[in-house]
């Protein structure tokens, strides 16, 4: 692509010969939508929308100047979505603040082609928690639509949208902490995901490490991450997993930390190593997380890390779950293979 090429891409005009770049545009500029929600957040004020509805009115009020009051959730998915749409790569969003896609409409120029990849996202995930200021994050997947779905007209179908994890081609996930932090992984064999940190001044995201895997197992902590209050409702293979964990002591028995959003959970489980679990209940046979923008992208970037990432004791890979709607849940265990060994009860 030439500099013209380059400078008009800005504009949406995307370059059809040069995928990667397209895709570059894409994540590049859902960094910005990153930057943009990490500033708000912190604003801090919104933290206090429901403790303190006189500093600022209840999600879906009106406020002094008729604007709505939004909640954080949707603030962030307008955002996200502005930014994934400006990049004019996009074809397709399926958000889990949507419950119907959002399809790009069949664009006059371009060779009547729609944008090129479909990207899957929670916006804001761990946001029940926001008040009291424990780290969110966004999720997110983005597969390639084929060329039959670019042209498809007038519109695309939920099931049109249903792509399988290993056609996906970057997963990851920004994390609002005490810093604000992009991990990214592609299926790429033997390609660890990297791991970068944002400068809060700058908005600039800066490379820290291109091999953010699991430590090694030496210095894996043993540390199990699950609701214990949903206890009642776990099955019983769930159950023997647990209890083989809080049974195990030599050398040292395992500490439970859960913050109660994802984001926060699996990024301890990257850095310091040990189990993260959402299970299903055994009701419903349903977990709470979502495949497509929770369980995929996290279960990617596990393995990428030379994690494990299965949906049960059984052991099946989430990575190998057929995708049957677009906010399909299901159970999930992620970590160091020692301890999801241990839960699975394998030798
Ligand atoms: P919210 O986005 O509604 O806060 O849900 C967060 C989440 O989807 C995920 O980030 C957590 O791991 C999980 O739910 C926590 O759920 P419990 O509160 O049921 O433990």
């Amino acid at each position: 692509m030439n500099l013209i090429e380059r400078i008009g891409s800005v504009f949406g005009f995307l370059n059809e010969d040069d995928p990667e770049y397209q895709l570059e545009c894409l994540t590049k500029d859902m960094m910005r939508g990153f930057a943009e929600i990490s500033s708000i957040l912190r604003k801090g004020v919104y933290h206090h929308a429901d403790s303190h509805p006189h500093l600022h009115p209840h999600p879906g009020t009106v406020n002094s100047s008729g604007d709505d009051q939004k909640s954080l959730d949707i603030i962030a998915n307008d955002l996200m979505i502005k930014w994934i749409s400006w990049s004019g790569a996009c074809g397709a969003i399926i958000s889990e603040e949507n419950e119907e896609p959002i399809v790009m409409e069949l664009p006059s120029t371009s060779n009547g082609k729609r944008g090129r990849y479909l990207v899957a996202i929670d916006p804001l995930d761990g946001s029940s928690n926001i008040e009291c200021n424990v780290a969110v994050g966004t999720i997110f997947a983005i597969w390639e639509l084929s060329e039959e779905k670019r042209r498809s007209s007038p519109t695309l179908t939920k099931e049109d949208l249903l792509m399988p994890a290993k056609e996906i081609l970057l997963a990851g996930y920004c994390i609002y902490g005490t810093s604000t932090e992009l991990v990214m992984a592609t299926p790429f064999e033997n390609q660890a995901p990297y791991r970068y940190i944002m400068d809060p001044d700058t908005k600039r995201f800066t490379l820290i490490d291109k091999n953010f895997c699991l430590p090694p197992l030496v210095s894996q902590k043993r540390i199990y991450s699950i609701n214990e209050g949903n206890h009642a409702s776990w099955d019983d293979q769930t159950d023997e997993g647990i209890a083989r964990i809080k049974a195990h002591s030599d050398p040292s028995p395992y500490s439970l930390r859960y913050v109660g959003s994802m984001v926060s959970d699996v990024h301890r489980t990257l850095l310091y190593g040990g189990i993260f679990l959402y299970p299903a209940d055994k009701k419903t046979g349903k977990g709470k997380l979502r495949l497509l923008y929770e369980a995929f992208p996290m279960a990617l970037i596990m393995e990428a890390a030379n994690g494990v990432a299965i949906a049960g004791p059984d052991g099946m890979r989430i990575l190998d779950i057929v995708p049957t709607e677009i906010h399909q849940k299901c159970s999930v265990v992620l970590g160091g293979k020692r301890d999801v060994d241990l839960f699975c009860g394998s030798p």
